[in-house]
């Protein structure tokens, strides 16, 4: 990896620090934390484009039947408002297909996971103002891989803090055992991903305390597969877009769930996301979790 690809990646904190680690940094906070940051990764005005490009996509997707008629995550007319992500952006967005293949991202990813690895997942949040979050998980759980080698690169389009639901993470939780899961039940603050429970949760939240890493659009938040994060729901005005992208190593098969397919799907806010038929996935499929990650 080039050093210099990295522009003002930060370690690990919950502040910018101006401090500009080298990749060797990034890798042993990485693998400590089970997350680092990546500041000023991507230009913002790139992403917004993304986001613009999904978004005046959607309704003709729908109305092409992207989504098989009666699907539950059907867009009707005129409900954008309403939707919380879009899956395979890049399959809409020239603007999101170049990020992907963008050299700063595909050095983070290298720098963490080694040469070789490859995409297995892209989402766009847009998470609109009331929006729900996403309650403890790991998305090891979703898109598993036998050597453990999931990354999730989570680039915030619009600063990401604690008020627009931005992401929290537990450090350290992505050692040990996954955690056992389970439907959630609670409608007020989450959608229906399901989430962790049990005494081990709680250990692993009470060993180091979990913190929210505020972003500005463009920043990185990368995370290990097993690392135990959530978000809350929006209670600000704005919305919390973010280019949400899963990595796995040269060694593991691309997840069954996973694959950059050839269409876009949707994430409505209610209710919980469903599995879909996939289209055309040319990797081979050797594991299963316990459905997409939402
Ligand atoms: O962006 C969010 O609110 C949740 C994202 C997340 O948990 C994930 O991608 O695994």
């Amino acid at each position: 990896m080039t050093e210099g690809a990295l522009r003002g990646a930060a370690p690990t904190s919950a502040a910018p620090t101006g401090a500009e680690p080298t990749s060797e940094e990034l890798r042993a906070a990485y693998a400590r934390d089970g997350y680092c940051v990546a500041r000023a990764l991507l230009p913002a005005e790139a992403l917004a484009r993304a986001a613009a490009e999904v978004w005046a996509a959607l309704p003709a997707l729908s109305a092409q039947g992207a989504l098989p008629a009666g699907h539950p995550h059907r867009l009707p007319p005129g409900a954008r408002g309403a939707l919380l992500s879009a899956h395979a952006p890049h399959a809409v967005s020239p603007a999101a297909a170049a990020l992907l293949e963008s050299a700063p991202l595909t050095a983070l990813r290298d720098a963490l996971l080694g040469e070789g690895a490859r995409w297995a997942q892209a989402m766009l949040f847009f998470k609109p103002p009331g929006a729900p979050g996403q309650a403890w998980h790991q998305d090891e759980r979703f898109l598993p891989t036998p050597d453990r080698s999931l990354l999730g690169v989570w680039v915030a389009i619009d600063a990401a803090g604690e008020e627009n639901g931005g992401l929290w993470v537990a450090p350290g939780s992505h050692e040990g055992p996954l955690l056992p899961s389970r439907p959630c039940a609670d409608a007020d603050e989450f959608d229906g991903t399901p989430e962790c429970f049990g005494e081990a949760l709680d250990a692993r939240l009470r060993a180091r305390p979990p913190l929210l890493p505020p972003l500005a659009p463009g920043d990185a938040l990368c995370f290990h597969g097993a690392l135990l994060h959530r978000s809350l729901r929006n209670r600000a005005a704005r919305p919390r877009r973010a280019l949400v992208l899963h990595a796995v190593s040269a060694a593991a098969p691309l997840p069954a769930q996973g694959g950059l397919g050839p269409y876009a799907r949707f994430s409505a806010l209610a209710p919980p996301p469903a599995p879909l038929t996939r289209g055309a996935v040319s990797e081979t499929e050797t594991t299963s979790g316990e459905g997409d990650d939402p």
